[in-house]
């Protein structure tokens, strides 16, 4: 078991029973061009994470923890795209509409993809989700569930909208959550900072939340480099 340095208080995992989460880290969302951007938003505010997130990921691969992926995506005749979802945002970028880096937020466009500095492993989940939660209408529940997996460590974007959710949903499925508070991102600070205090108040009510330091001292105090 390793315990590290969170909120509202320690944080203790199995490492083989955990998995690293990265949410949405796609073209779409981070690089200019996107859905995001199209969106008014100033994208440079998710891709400052991406060092982070890169560090993240190689010290949940070199402890052999199951990393899972996911994309907001959705089919090309959007049979999975509810017309409510459709609607909202710009009406001239809606999911599906061809934009500069291919139709918006569908499966195998060029801004569907994960950007190439976060790109998944060969033995990585990658998990395709048509809501802004992690496990609705996705095949990850079974999957965490096959593998044994009780502790989650999450990451990713936006904070407050497919983080969240997928974090409540965990939650409310008896996972154990971790946020790592540097490795996630909002295009509005403010909401990424009430997300951060919304998980861990009330004793952790969603889980915890930590910087990734403390997960990287604590790795290092184990393996004797500190
Ligand atoms: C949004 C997401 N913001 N990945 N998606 O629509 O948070």
């Amino acid at each position: 078991m390793l315990t590290i340095d969170a909120q509202p208080g320690p944080f203790t995992f199995e490492p083989s029973k955990t998995a690293l989460v990265v949410i949405d880290m796609q073209r779409d969302f981070i690089e200019p061009g996107g859905f995001g951007e199209s969106l008014g938003n100033d994208v440079s505010l998710l891709a400052a994470i991406v060092p982070t997130v890169a560090s993240l990921l190689a010290l949940a691969r070199r402890e052999g923890w199951l990393v899972v992926h996911t994309r907001e995506s959705h089919a090309a005749d959007l049979s999975d795209c509810p017309p409510a979802k459709r609607a909202r945002g710009a009406p001239n970028a809606r999911i599906g509409d061809p934009g500069r880096m291919g139709r918006i937020l569908i499966r195998g466009e060029p801004g569907n993809a994960i950007v190439d500095e976060l790109a998944p492993l060969g033995s990585e989940l990658v998990i395709d989700k048509p809501g802004k939660g992690a496990f609705y209408a996705t095949p990850l529940g079974g999957e965490l569930a096959a593998r044994g997996i009780t502790h989650l460590v999450f990451a990713g974007v936006t904070t407050e909208v497919c983080v969240q959710t997928s974090m409540r949903e965990a939650n409310d499925r008896g996972y154990e959550c971790l946020l790592v508070e540097d490795a996630t991102a909002s295009y509005i600070p403010a909401f990424r900072q009430a997300t951060l205090e919304m998980v861990r108040s009330q004793g952790g009510i969603v889980g915890w939340t930590a910087p990734f330091a403390s997960l990287a001292q604590s790795h290092g105090e184990k393996r004797g480099w500190n």
